[in-house]
């Protein structure tokens, strides 16, 4: 039930904000910024409820991007056993056996650069209306899409497209050089053109200073429509990374997170807010404080793409503790 007393924050839906507003957001007292968090998320999304998501590398290593953070990196030495396409049957066993496990989300991840043309590209089409089929939503994440590539995702049926724009633009270049923010805005445009809902976040702990997660926050709560769906990461360091001994992140830590899933449901009331890599690194408690925070949705399963997560018992122990339950 929402306790209306007179004095809650409006929510009104905005696509102007300034790095100031949301500087002075994200710096509000923690009880406050949480409070005005969880007011908003209340008025748009069942507090009890978590949706579960499961991913799938469908395509693994061996990518020619040099994203700083990334396992699957070539440019890497991290281990990561390369693997091509997967088998459409493949996947779609996978996606039936998320179904049992609870998820209603269905997310395939590839390690391209761009999706590709042809054969493999009519094999991806076919994972989606398979896993559509099977009734759950389904997203991919496959690098940069031509308009084309996008319409063709969205005939299948594809529910949304991942494609994060990862940290401010000026911190960018810090991070990846082999592509420019403006590029993966052209991905999101060519998506959001073809009708398929925008999955767009982050990753906090890069060594990006807090003035950086404003930018990011203003990116992507100045599109409008704003994306559907906005998962906030927290770096997982891979060994062989550049960032592998990123140490900041001991700071960055539970308090960061939340104070950045705050600001992210307050400035984007009604998209689906995941609390998604790193929560390996955050307690049941730090996780309990980002579902307060408007979190509403996690990645379930003992696997990321190649990073570990925790297992579903875990998740359903925490769930059960907390009172919560995953949307059916
Ligand atoms: N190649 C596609 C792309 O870059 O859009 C799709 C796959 S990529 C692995 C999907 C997202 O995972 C990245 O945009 C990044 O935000 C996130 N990610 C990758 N490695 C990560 C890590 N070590 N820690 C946290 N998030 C990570
Ligand atoms: C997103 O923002 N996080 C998920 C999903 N979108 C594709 C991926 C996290 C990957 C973490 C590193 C790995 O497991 O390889
Ligand atoms: Fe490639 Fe995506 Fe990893 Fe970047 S994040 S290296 S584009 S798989």
């Amino acid at each position: 039930m929402v306790v209306r007393n007179g004095h809650e924050p409006q929510s009104n839906v905005r696509f102007d904000w300034t790095v100031e507003e949301i500087e002075t957001i994200y710096n509000l007292p923690f009880p406050e910024l949480v409070y005005r968090a969880q007011t908003i998320h209340r008025r748009h999304h069942n507090p009890e409820e978590v949706q579960g998501c499961t991913l799938l590398s469908i395509k693994t290593g061996g990518c020619p991007e040099d994203c700083a953070y990334c396992p699957q990196s070539a440019h890497y030495q991290t281990g990561v056993n390369r693997h091509a396409l997967l088998d459409v049957e493949e996947a779609l066993a996978s996606a039936a056996k998320a179904k049992e496990q609870g998820a209603t989300r269905f997310c395939m991840g590839a390690a391209w650069r761009d999706a590709p043309k042809g054969e493999e590209f009519s094999s991806v089409l076919s994972m989606v209306r398979g896993v559509r089929a099977l009734g759950l939503e389904a997203c991919c994440t496959l690098g940069m899409l031509t308009a084309e590539q996008a319409n063709s995702l969205a005939e299948a049926g594809l529910t949304a497209y991942n494609h994060n724009l990862d940290t401010s633009p000026e911190f960018y270049g810090e991070i990846i050089s082999t592509r420019t923010y403006d590029e993966r805005l052209a991905t999101l445009e060519h998506v959001r053109q073809a009708g398929v809902t925008v999955c767009c976040g982050g990753i906090i702990g890069m060594g990006e200073t807090r003035t950086d997660r404003y930018g990011l926050l203003k990116q992507l709560a100045n599109q409008n429509p704003h994306p559907e769906s906005v998962p906030i990461n927290m770096l997982v360091r891979v060994a062989g990374t550049p960032l592998a001994d990123q140490s900041d992140l001991a700071e960055i830590g539970a308090l960061e997170m939340a104070r950045m899933i705050a600001t992210a449901r307050i400035l984007m009331p009604t998209s689906m807010v995941r609390l998604s890599a790193g929560r390996l690194s955050l307690s049941d408690e730090a996780q309990a404080l980002c579902f307060l925070a408007g979190a509403n949705s996690i990645f379930m399963g003992e696997r990321l793409l190649t990073t570990p997560n925790p297992e579903m018992d875990r998740d359903q122990r925490l769930l059960d503790s907390l009172g919560m339950r995953l949307r059916a």
